[in-house]
């Protein structure tokens, strides 16, 4: 396995292969037997473009005669930065075939971000669109590159200005030498990717996932979705988030033989308008992404009657949004718990009606082994909160060479700790309470951040909230809530009231109310809490200079 990342022990990695979930298959000849089987069907949708997969299948091969003669082999690291786009799939796949490994930027990510992604895995490419959402990223290719000379090259799918054309890299009747037997098929074992660990209080992690095991978490959530020839999945969100790459995703989606139609925003014009044309059938959102498709169901006319499925996750759905949806879109909601390291849990449609509105779920494979603990450490009870730890054939035992992290996040026996607070119910679903650290910590008092922005959306003019502590003399920490109004806003005392009206401890009211037009959002749409707490700071800090200047 590529230095610097922790394999699986090799007792459990052999029980994993007996067992049939590790199959010793690359991503890159998966695609091809979906091509053999796939034919003329289309693979990929965007925009105008139709994609068949055997024309998918010969355009990875290209690509990857491409890359191979400028000089990009096993085991090199390509930071991919592109926005949902065939070519995105194209040379994920083609850089699978060579053995070298893309790492999943996302199009919001910025020089900070980059900069640390290129120097902590020491990439020797970088490939980016000449424009996205009006921003020029070959200026940011140029930081990158005074900032980080290793990396060699930058290739632009678009205009390249003074870098190379992703369209030259493409060179028809280029031979890959792995046809005359030159290259070596890298081993399924090792990694195929890195995913960028999805936490939003310090820079990214990298998850080196491996091409078995994600071909397994692929195929296993294809599965489960019931998806076959007819799905046609709809990547609202960036391909490049485990959750539309491979939950089941593009991947699971391709696996099945259906069709993945690219999105470039999930914003509900373009999203629903695709629904329709494509009569797409399965798709993934997070709840901020559902929130707004809800409220826009009301005036929008485009039929999404072809809709089967809402899949929704990455951030705590609350019940009043989880109820909306079947009503709204005429689909069933299928809630989703996944992480970037690697566990996935669904709602399944066996589930009762309760089940899937306030659980998250079971895991995908019988594989997979979860514990919810205590603070020591020891397992609690059914209907007890602890932290979920986890371990299986598609977690990871490790992140990329962050071996003093590793030390912590992960158990002695390769649990990884995911620092969710949830608890198991008899039947044995997940519920996610919070986040262990999403919590404000009021005269010792710890309040749940998640606990409370669901009361406060019970509000009729809430659209969205978020709790985050700030500091305070006397209380250690306070809760600030940000609220987000539809029509006029509510004021703090009207809150509180209806929240101590729903029952809460009088300690959890929010002790700040900051109205704003919108919350600041991560890369991938989740509530940015970071931004979020920093904000928080500042407004209070402001208050009281305000304060102390004002005449007694
Ligand atoms: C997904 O992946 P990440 O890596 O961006 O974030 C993982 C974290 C989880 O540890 C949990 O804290 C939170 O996001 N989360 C949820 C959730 N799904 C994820 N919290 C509450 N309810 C849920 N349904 O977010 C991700 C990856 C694959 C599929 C779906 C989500």
């Amino acid at each position: 396995m590529l230095t610097g990342c922790e394999p699986w022990p090799e007792e459990i990695a052999r029980s994993y292969r007996e067992a049939g979930y590790w199959a010793g298959q690359t991503l890159g000849e998966a695609l091809r037997g979906w091509a053999a089987r796939g034919g003329d069907r289309t693979a990929v949708v965007s925009r105008d473009r139709r994609v068949s997969y055997r024309e998918l299948d010969e355009w990875v091969d290209r690509l990857a005669a491409g890359f191979h003669a400028r000089e990009i082999g096993a085991g090199d690291r390509v930071v991919v930065q592109l926005p949902n786009t065939p070519e995105f799939i194209a040379v994920c796949f083609a850089l699978f075939r060579l053995g070298a490994v893309p790492v999943f930027a996302l199009p919001a990510h910025r020089a900070s971000e980059i900069t640390h992604l290129c120097r902590l895995t020491d990439a020797v490419a970088y490939l980016v669109p000449a424009l996205h959402r009006g921003y020029d990223h070959r200026l940011l290719a140029r930081q990158v590159r005074l900032a980080v000379p290793g990396v060699r090259q930058v290739f632009v799918a678009g205009e390249p200005g003074e870098f190379v054309a992703l369209a030259d890299v493409d060179a028809a009747g280029t031979a890959l030498p792995a046809a005359s037997g030159g290259l070596a098929e890298p081993d399924p074992a090792d990694v195929a990717f890195f995913l960028l660990s999805g936490g939003t209080t310090a820079l990214p992690k990298l998850v080196p996932r491996t091409h078995d095991d994600f071909l397994y978490q692929a195929r296993a959530a294809s599965a489960v979705c019931g998806l076959n020839q007819d799905s046609v999945y709809l990547a609202a969100l960036p391909a490049a988030f485990n959750f539309a790459w491979g939950c089941p995703g593009v991947l699971g989606t391709l696996h099945a033989g259906g069709t993945v139609v690219l999105a470039r925003s999930a914003s509900p014009d373009e999203c629903f308008t695709l629904i329709e044309r494509e009569r797409v059938t399965i798709t993934s959102v997070v709840p901020t992404v559902a929130q707004l498709w809800l409220d826009a169901v009301e005036w929008n006319r485009r039929d999404l009657s072809s809709l089967r499925v809402l899949q929704i996750g990455g951030a705590k759905l609350h019940r009043e949004l989880a109820e909306r949806v079947q009503p709204a879109l005429g689909c069933r909601l299928q809630q989703v718990l996944g992480m970037a390291e690697g566990l996935i849990c669904f709602t399944r449609e066996d589930y009762s009606a309760e089940e899937v509105l306030t659980t998250q779920g079971h895991p995908l494979s019988p594989a997979d082994e979860i514990r919810v603990v205590d603070e020591h450490g020891r397992d609690a009870p059914d209907g007890e909160l602890g932290e979920l730890l986890t371990r299986g054939p598609y977690t990871i035992r490790g992140y990329y060479r962050a071996p003093e992290h590793n030390a912590t996040a992960f158990t002695e026996d390769g649990f990884y700790r995911t620092g969710d607070l949830v608890r198991r119910t008899a039947a044995g679903r997940i519920v996610v309470d919070g986040r262990i650290k999403d919590l404000v910590n009021r005269c010792g008092e710890k309040v749940s951040a998640s606990e409370v922005e669901g009361h406060l959306l019970a509000h009729p003019r809430v659209a969205q909230a978020a709790v985050v502590p700030a500091p305070h003399p006397e209380l250690g920490e306070q809760i600030c809530a940000f609220v987000v109004p539809s029509g006029e806003a509510p004021s703090l005392v009207e809150l509180r009231r209806l929240l101590l009206d729903r029952g809460l401890a009088a300690y959890k009211l929010p002790d700040r109310l900051d109205v704003v037009v919108a919350l600041p959002v991560t890369g991938l749409g989740k509530v940015d809490k970071k931004v979020l707490a920093a904000d928080a700071l500042r407004r209070v800090e402001a208050d009281q200079t305000t304060d102390a200047a004002r005449p007694v």
